[in-house]
């Protein structure tokens, strides 16, 4: 009867396990880490988004996205400033063709939020820094870039898929 009631518990706890798994798949996580190669580095230009023949190994910032694809539905993005020196921040807009470039404002050098359409934002992290965005997102192409002037040309943009 012990031993009965024992697989009965050991079953109940499994079955917790399984349906705590279910709930972390339907609800994604992305770790966003925001990075410079330092303020005493030259700035790196012509870096943004479907710029031809930008050697993006040479840009000044980068945004890395884990995992780069996601499923549909509610998102939490969990940014990191790792920069030694500068503040970051990161902004979401939805992309309507990846080949085509952002609209984007020259004589500010930042990208034209309004514009691209702004989905959310974790802004100007000071260094060392973390924040989150929670969102619940549709299937297609996203941009996590970096509207602090300059920033996005000098490269610090990456795309995730939702699918
Ligand atoms: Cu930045």
């Amino acid at each position: 009867m012990l031993r009965e009631k024992l697989a009965t518990m050991l079953l109940a706890a499994s079955l917790g396990t399984l349906g705590s798994v279910g709930i972390a798949h339907a609800d994604s996580t992305v770790t966003v880490l925001l990075s410079d190669t330092g303020a005493s580095a030259t700035m790196a230009s012509g870096m943004g988004m479907a710029s031809s023949g930008a050697k993006m190994n040479m840009a000044s910032f980068s945004v890395k996205a884990t995992p780069q694809r996601i499923k549909a539905g509610k998102v939490t993005f969990k940014v990191t400033n790792t920069s030694k020196d500068t503040i970051h921040e990161m902004i979401l807009s939805p992309v309507k063709d990846p080949k085509k470039p952002l609209p984007y404002d020259t004589a500010n050098g930042k990208v034209n939020e309004d514009k691209a359409g702004h989905l959310g934002e974790v802004s100007e992290l000071p260094v060392g820094k973390s924040g989150e965005l929670t969102l619940t997102l549709k299937p297609g192409t996203y941009v996590l870039y970096c509207n602090i002037p300059g920033h996005f040309d000098g490269g610090m943009w990456t795309m995730v898929t939702v699918s």
